[in-house]
């Protein structure tokens, strides 16, 4: 990639982009210790996997451009998802216990939360995405740094990262049709989880467990 822009602001940027590394750290820390406590005390970890992600310079210059921003560090500071952490989680119930016990910790300041979940984009697309900022201790000072923070489970994963590849290779006229059948698999997947939900939450009542308002 190429920045239009001057030298320094390449310097300041790349100098930039350790903030935001450690703001991931920070937070997949968090998530790690959340989930390992929850299995001590409730015997099942509500997290499946995390994935964590910089955004590629390029994508940086990408999205200034499309929201008719200057090429200034300025402009790339209000850029929220240069740090993003992907929490895959077990079941629904999980996403918003993770989400829940995250937003609540002292130091970490929820800006923005849109729930993709209980109000699925156009495509087809669910999760639940929030928009945190996080301190970062440097030699300099402190500094808040945010992350966008996308939580689904396994099945929205599925769905999400075949539709995002399928995407990139649509380049026939049908694309109307593609569309819609793969609004359709983000239908039966939601299903499957909200099966999947039911199924698990039965199991844990009839083994005596505490289920409601855990
Ligand atoms: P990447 O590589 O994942 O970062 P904007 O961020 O400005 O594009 P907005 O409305 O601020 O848009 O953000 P939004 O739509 O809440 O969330 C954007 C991110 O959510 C995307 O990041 C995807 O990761 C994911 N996402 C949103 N809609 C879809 C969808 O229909 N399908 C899939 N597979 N993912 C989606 P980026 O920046 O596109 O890419």
């Amino acid at each position: 990639f190429k920045f239009e822009g001057s030298e320094d602001l390449i310097k300041e940027f790349l100098s930039y982009q350790h903030i935001y590394s450690a703001a991931i750290k920070e937070v997949t820390t968090k998530l790690e210790i959340l989930d390992e406590e929850f299995k001590l005390f409730h015997e099942h970890n509500p997290i499946h996997h995390i994935e964590t992600r910089l955004k590629k310079p390029k994508s940086i210059m990408e999205k200034l451009e499309k929201n008719n921003l200057p090429e200034t560090m300025e402009a790339i500071r209000t850029i929220k998802d240069i740090a993003g952490v992907r929490v895959v989680c077990n079941y629904i119930d999980d996403i918003y216990i993770i989400a829940k016990l995250l937003t609540s910790q002292r130091d970490i300041f929820l800006e923005e939360e849109e729930d993709y979940i209980k109000n699925p984009k156009e495509s087809g697309y669910r999760s639940l995405h929030l928009i945190v900022t996080v301190p970062i201790f440097l030699s300099e000072g402190v500094k808040r740094v945010p992350v966008e923070v996308q939580i689904r489970t396994i099945a929205m994963d599925f769905w999400a990262s075949l539709e995002h590849s399928l995407r990139y290779k649509v380049k026939t006229d049908n694309t109307e049709e593609i569309s819609k059948r793969l609004n359709r698999c983000a239908e039966s997947i939601a299903n499957l989880d909200i099966e999947m939900q039911d199924i698990y939450r039965s199991i844990r009542e009839s083994n005596g467990e505490v289920v409601k308002g855990e």
